[in-house]
C-alpha cells in the first residue's frame, strides 16, 4: 500500500535516558493546541507542543487537497483573545480555502512566537500515567521522551484518516492518495483518469474543483448528500472595515448559538406559517451564503419531524433543478436519510459537475466496490480504469485520534479498551482512571475556535486552580462518568445527529461501535455545565 494511505507504526527504536519535563504536554498544534500553549504560557506554566507535522495548522496543515475550504465565515473561525490579531489579520474571502488559513495560523505562531515551545515532526507514539510520581510520559518515535503533569490531547477530531480495507488495494499501479495526505507539492491531474471515492463534505469540495481540470473523472457515490451553495466571495476593503468593527457583536452572536455559529434560528415552526411564506424563507435563505439555509430557517427544520421533511423536498428539488439528465439527478438526491442527520456540505457549482461529458457517477450503493485492481477499481458490475485514485472517504472521527496515542491510565488500563463501546468521559474531556489527561479534541462541537477558546479556558484554569492548591491530580469519579455517558446517549438518542449512519456516531468504521461521539448540549449548555461544576469545588472529580 501507497504510505500515503497508511501511517507507519514504526515504534520508538532507540530510547533516550534523557527526559524533558513540563508543566504540561499538548500533542497536536492545530488551531486548539496553538491556542493551549498560549493560554498555558500566560498563566505561567512551562508547556511544550509535539505534533508529526512539519508546522502548524493540524486540520490545515494536513487537508490541502484541492478545494479545501471553510463553510463557517473566516471572521467567525479566528481567534478572539486578541484584539490586536483581530485588526491587523484581513480574512480575504468571506470561506477561507486551506493555503489562507494555514497561513493565518502560522501568522499567529510567529505573532505570539509559538513555534519555541512546539517540536514538529514528531509522532507520539504512546502516553503512560506514571502513578507514583502522578505523571504523563510521552514516547516519541524518535525514541525520545517528555513528561508532564498535565496531557492535553489537542489531536482534533479529523486526525485518523480513514480508507476502507478494499482488496487489492495495494495493487493498483497508478497513483493513489487519502484527502487528508494530499502531498503539498500537489499530484498533477490534468489530462488524467481519475477516479474519486466518497462524497462527503471534503468529496463534495475536491470533486468540484477537479473536475476543472481532469481527463475524466469517474465518482463513486454510496450516498447522495444534500448540500447548499457555499455562495463564497471576496471581502471588499468596505466589509473588511464593517467586520473589523463589529468582531464584538459577530462573537456574542457565535457564543449564544447551539453550534457557535453566528446565525441564530427562527423560533417559528415551520408548520405554524403558511405554506406561502414557508416557502419564501426557505428560497430567501437559499439565496445567501453560508450555513443560513438551515441554521437561520425555522428552528424545526434541525428536528426531526415534518418540517425537517418538508424543507429536505425543498433541497431534493434544489438538486434536480441543476442537473441536466434527470437519472444522474435521481442518483444525487437523498432518499435515505433525514435532512442535517448527516454532516452538510455546502457547495459550488458541485451538481454542475455532472452536467460535463466527462464526468460519470457511479452509484456504489447499488454495484458495491469489490476490490481495486492494478488499473483501477471494480465494482460488482463494471471495472473502470483510472490513472489516479482518491479515497475521500472520511475519518476515523473524534475518537480515532485518540486512541492512536496509545495512552494507558492508572492500572495499565488502556484507553483504547476503555473507550471500545464508545467513549467513556465526564463532559467530552475527561476519562476516570486517566488523571490530568484532558481530551480536548472530543469535547469541542460546532465551529471548532469558538469551542476550542473556552474549553482551553477551563482547562487553564483547572490546572491553575490544582497549582494554587497544591493539588496534584484532578480524575472524574466513575459514577459522574457514568452519568455523563447516560446522558449522552439518551439525550443525543432524539437528536438528528444519531439519526443517520455517519462519523457523528462511528457509524462510517467498521466495528466502531455506534454511539454520539460528542456531546448531544448546545455550546452555551456545555459552557454552563463546566462553569458549575468548577463553581462546585469541581463537582464530579476527585481532586488530590
Ligand atoms: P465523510 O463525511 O465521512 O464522508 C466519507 C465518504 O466516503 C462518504 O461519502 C462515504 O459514503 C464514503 N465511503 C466511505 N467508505 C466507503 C466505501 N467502503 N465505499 C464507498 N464509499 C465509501 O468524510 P469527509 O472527509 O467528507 O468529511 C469529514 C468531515 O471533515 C466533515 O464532516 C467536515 O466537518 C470536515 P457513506 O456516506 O458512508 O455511504
Amino acid at each position: 500500500m501507497a504510505d500515503s494511505l497508511r501511517e507507519t507504526s514504526v515504534p520508538g527504536s532507540e530510547r533516550t535516558d534523557e527526559i524533558e519535563e513540563f508543566d504540561a504536554i499538548v500533542i497536536g498544534s492545530g488551531v486548539t493546541g496553538l491556542y493551549s500553549l498560549y493560554r498555558m504560557r500566560q498563566l505561567g506554566f512551562s508547556v511544550r507542543a509535539f505534533d508529526d507535522a512539519g508546522g502548524v495548522g493540524g486540520t490545515w496543515y494536513w487537508n490541502r487537497y484541492p478545494g479545501c475550504r471553510f463553510d463557517s465565515e473566516s471572521y467567525s473561525y479566528g481567534y478572539s483573545f486578541s484584539e490586536e490579531l483581530l485588526q491587523e489579520w484581513d480574512w480575504k474571502e468571506h470561506y477561507s480555502g486551506q493555503p489562507e488559513t494555514e497561513r493565518y495560523l502560522n501568522y499567529v505562531a510567529d505573532k505570539f512566537d509559538l513555534r519555541r515551545d512546539i517540536q514538529f515532526n514528531s509522532r507520539v507514539m504512546s502516553a503512560t500515567f506514571d502513578e507514583a510520581e502522578s505523571r504523563w510520559e510521552i514516547d516519541l518515535e524518535d525514541g525520545s521522551r517528555a513528561r508532564g503533569q498535565f496531557l492535553i490531547t489537542s489531536v482534533g477530531s479529523f486526525s485518523a484518516g480513514y480508507v476502507p480495507d478494499f482488496e487489492g488495494i495495494d495493487s493498483f499501479k497508478g497513483i493513489s492518495c487519502h484527502t487528508r495526505g494530499w502531498p503539498a507539492e500537489g499530484i498533477g491531474l490534468a489530462g488524467k483518469r481519475v477516479g474519486v471515492i466518497g462524497t462527503g463534505a471534503t468529496g463534495v469540495q475536491l470533486i468540484t474543483e477537479i473536475a476543472k481540470e481532469v481527463a475524466h473523472l469517474t465518482v463513486f457515490q454510496r450516498t447522495a448528500n444534500y448540500c447548499a451553495p457555499l455562495r463564497n466571495g471576496l471581502i471588499d476593503d468596505e466589509t473588511q472595515k464593517k467586520i473589523k468593527a463589529s468582531y464584538p457583536e459577530i462573537f456574542r452572536k457565535c457564543m449564544e448559538t447551539a453550534g457557535s455559529f453566528m446565525h441564530e434560528f427562527d423560533k417559528r415552526s415551520a408548520m405554524d406559517v403558511s405554506p406561502e411564506e414557508r416557502l419564501a424563507q426557505y428560497e430567501r435563505l437559499w439565496a445567501e451564503p453560508g450555513f443560513k439555509k438551515w441554521l437561520s430557517n425555522f428552528h424545526d427544520v434541525m428536528i426531526p419531524g415534518e418540517a425537517n421533511e418538508d424543507y429536505a423536498e425543498f433541497v431534493r428539488n434544489k438538486i434536480r433543478e441543476r442537473v441536466h439528465d434527470p437519472v444522474v439527478a435521481e442518483m444525487l438526491v437523498p432518499k435515505d436519510h433525514m435532512f442535517g442527520s448527516k454532516r452538510l456540505p455546502c457547495e459550488s457549482g458541485y451538481y454542475e459537475v455532472y452536467n460535463q461529458d466527462n464526468v460519470l457517477l457511479v452509484d456504489v450503493r447499488e454495484a458495491p466496490i469489490e476490490r481495486i485492481t492494478s488499473k483501477g477499481v471494480k465494482t460488482k458490475e463494471a471495472e473502470y480504469e483510472l490513472d489516479v485514485i482518491i479515497y475521500a472517504t472520511g475519518f476515523d472521527a473524534i475518537t480515532g485520534g485518540l486512541i492512536k496515542l496509545n495512552i494507558t491510565g492508572q492500572n495499565g488500563q488502556k484507553l483504547k479498551e476503555k473507550f471500545a463501546a464508545g467513549p467513556r468521559t465526564y463532559m467530552g474531556i475527561t476519562t476516570a482512571g486517566f488523571p490530568n489527561l484532558f481530551t480536548v479534541n472530543a469535547a469541542s462541537v460546532g465551529n471548532f475556535v469558538r469551542a476550542a477558546e473556552p474549553l482551553v479556558d477551563w482547562v487553564s484554569e483547572t490546572m491553575s486552580y490544582l497549582r494554587d492548591n497544591d493539588l496534584k491530580r484532578i480524575t472524574p469519579t466513575i459514577e459522574a462518568e457514568d452519568a455523563w455517558v447516560k446522558h449522552v446517549n439518551e439525550d443525543g438518542a432524539n437528536i438528528l445527529r444519531t439519526q443517520a449512519n455517519s462519523w457523528f456516531v462511528g457509524a462510517n468504521i467498521p466495528g466502531k461501535a455506534r454511539v454520539l461521539l460528542t456531546a448531544p448540549d448546545t455550546a452555551p449548555a456545555m459552557r454552563a455545565k463546566r462553569a458549575e461544576v468548577a463553581a462546585n469545588g469541581y463537582e464530579g472529580f476527585i481532586l488530590e
